[in-house]
C-alpha cells in the first residue's frame, strides 16, 4: 500500500528542477580537475545529457546556461535542440569571476569603464534571454576584499544599485534579476552581497521582478536556512533556489548528501510559504561532479529533492498546529519527525511506473547503453569545463 495520497502524488507530478548546465562538464576543485570519457564538449551535448536525465525521471524540464560557458553562434538553433530533446532553456547565468579586468570587482569597480564593461556583459546575458525565452537572469558577484581597509564598503554597494539598475531597466515584459548571494569565496574579508538581507536590500530597491536567489551552500556552517526561506517566501522575494550540499564550505556536492534533514526542513517551509509548484519561485541545482558520474550525479540529485519533498508532504498540518497552539513541543517536534523518517522511495517507484517512467531511475541509466554511447561517440575536441 502506497504511503502517498493521491493529493500529494498529484502535487508531485507538477514539481519541476532545473539542471545547470555546468554539471555535466568537467569540474574539480584549485588543485585538480579530472577528465572524464563522454563529457559534453559543447553546450548541445550537455543538454542532450541534461534531457536524459529528463527523460528517466521526469523531473528536470529545463536547463540552465552559463555565459560566456555556454555561448553558441546560434541560440535559435540550441533552443530548438533543447526543445526536440523534451527541455526547455531556463534561467541565464552571467559571469563576472573570471576576467583580469575583474580582480577589484565588476558591477561595484571603482573604474566607470570596468563598471560599464560588467554592465555590458549583462545585457549580452538579456540578449541572450531573449533568444532562448528564458525568463531569468541570474547575477552571482565574486565581489569583496581580502584585507581591512582595502575597499570602500559603502562606496561599493551605491555603485552596485547603480548597475544593478541599469541592468533591471533593461529587461522586457516577464523577465526577471534574480540578486544571489554567498558569504565569502573568493573574496576573504568582505563580500559585497554576502547575504539574504543584502540582496534583499538591493532587489527590493528595483523592482517586482528582482528577487533573491539562495543558493543553500552559501550560508556559515550552522545557519538555520529554513528560516530564510520562510522570511523570504513571507516578503514574495524569494526568486530562485540553488541547490546543493555541503560539509564545509561551497562544497557544491549532490543536493541532500550531506543533510538530508536539513532538505527535508526547507522543503517544508517552502510547502508551508506556498513556494512548492510555484512559478515565482525557480528550484534550480547549482552542482558540480568533480569525482562521480555526472549524470547519474543529476538523477540522484533529483531524486533526492523529490524524496524530501514528498516527505515533506507528508507532515500531518492540522496535528502539528494543534500541537504548536497547546504547547506540546514534544509532540509537535514528533509530527515532525514521523513525517521525515516515512520511506517513500517503495511508492515513488510504483507511481514512476504507474507513468511509464522507469521504477529505478539511478539502474535505468547503468542498464542503458547511454553512457557507452557518448564515450564511443564524443572523442576529439575539448571536453567541457569551468577551469576550476
Ligand atoms: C557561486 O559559488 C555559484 O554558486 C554561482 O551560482 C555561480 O554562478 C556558480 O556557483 C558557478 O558554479
Ligand atoms: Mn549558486
Amino acid at each position: 500500500m502506497s504511503n502517498l495520497s493521491a493529493d500529494i502524488l498529484a502535487t508531485l507530478e507538477k514539481q519541476a528542477i532545473e539542471l545547470p548546465s555546468w554539471a555535466f562538464g568537467n569540474s574539480g576543485t584549485r588543485f585538480k580537475v579530472f577528465a572524464t570519457p563522454g563529457t559534453p564538449r559543447d553546450p548541445f551535448e550537455k543538454i542532450a545529457d541534461a534531457a536524459r536525465v529528463n527523460e528517466l525521471t521526469g523531473l528536470a524540464p529545463s536547463v540552465a546556461l552559463h555565459i560566456p560557458w555556454d555561448l553558441v553562434d546560434d541560440f535559435g538553433a540550441l533552443r530548438a535542440h533543447a526543445e526536440g530533446l523534451g527541455v526547455s532553456l531556463g534561467t541565464i547565468n552571467s559571469n563576472t569571476f573570471q576576467d583580469d579586468d575583474y580582480k577589484f570587482g565588476a558591477l561595484t569597480h571603482e573604474d566607470p569603464k570596468v563598471r560599464q564593461k560588467a554592465i555590458d556583459h549583462h545585457f549580452e546575458c538579456i540578449d541572450v534571454m531573449n533568444a532562448t525565452g528564458s525568463r531569468d537572469l541570474k547575477i552571482w558577484l565574486a565581489e569583496g576584499s581580502n584585507y581591512p581597509g582595502q575597499a570602500d564598503m559603502r562606496g561599493r554597494q551605491d555603485r552596485l544599485h547603480e548597475s544593478l539598475a541599469t541592468i533591471y531597466e533593461r529587461l522586457s515584459g516577464e523577465q526577471r534579476l534574480v540578486l544571489e548571494y554567498k558569504f565569502f569565496e573568493p573574496a576573504f574579508y568582505h563580500t559585497d552581497v554576502p547575504d539574504w538581507g543584502t540582496s534583499y536590500a538591493q532587489v527590493a530597491a528595483l523592482g517586482e521582478r528582482a528577487m533573491v536567489c539562495l543558493d543553500t551552500g552559501h550560508h556559515a556552517p550552522g545557519t538555520n536556512i529554513e528560516f530564510i526561506v520562510m522570511q523570504l517566501l513571507r516578503l514574495g522575494k524569494l526568486g530562485s533556489f540553488d541547490f546543493n550540499s555541503r560539509f564545509y564550505a561551497d562544497d557544491d556536492l549532490i543536493v541532500g548528501a550531506a543533510d538530508p534533514f536539513q532538505l527535508f526542513r526547507i522543503l517544508f517551509e517552502v510547502i508551508r510559504g506556498g513556494g512548492l509548484n510555484n512559478p515565482d519561485v525557480a528550484f534550480m541545482l547549482d552542482q558540480c561532479h568533480n569525482v562521480e558520474n555526472k549524470i547519474l550525479g543529476q538523477i540522484r540529485s533529483v531524486l533526492n529533492v523529490q524524496e524530501m519533498t514528498a516527505r515533506a508532504l507528508l507532515v500531518d498540518a492540522d496535528a502539528l498546529r494543534d500541537a504548536q497552539i497547546s504547547g506540546d513541543v514534544l509532540a509537535a517536534n514528533a509530527v515532525f519527525m514521523d513525517a521525515f523518517y516515512t520511506d517513500v522511495r517503495p511508492a515513488l517507484a510504483e507511481w514512476r511506473e504507474s507513468r511509464g517512467l522507469p521504477a529505478d531511475p539511478m539502474r535505468a541509466q547503468l542498464d542503458s547503453d547511454y553512457q557507452r554511447t557518448i564515450e564511443a561517440d564524443r572523442v576529439g575536441g575539448v571536453q567541457a569545463g569551468w577551469g576550476a
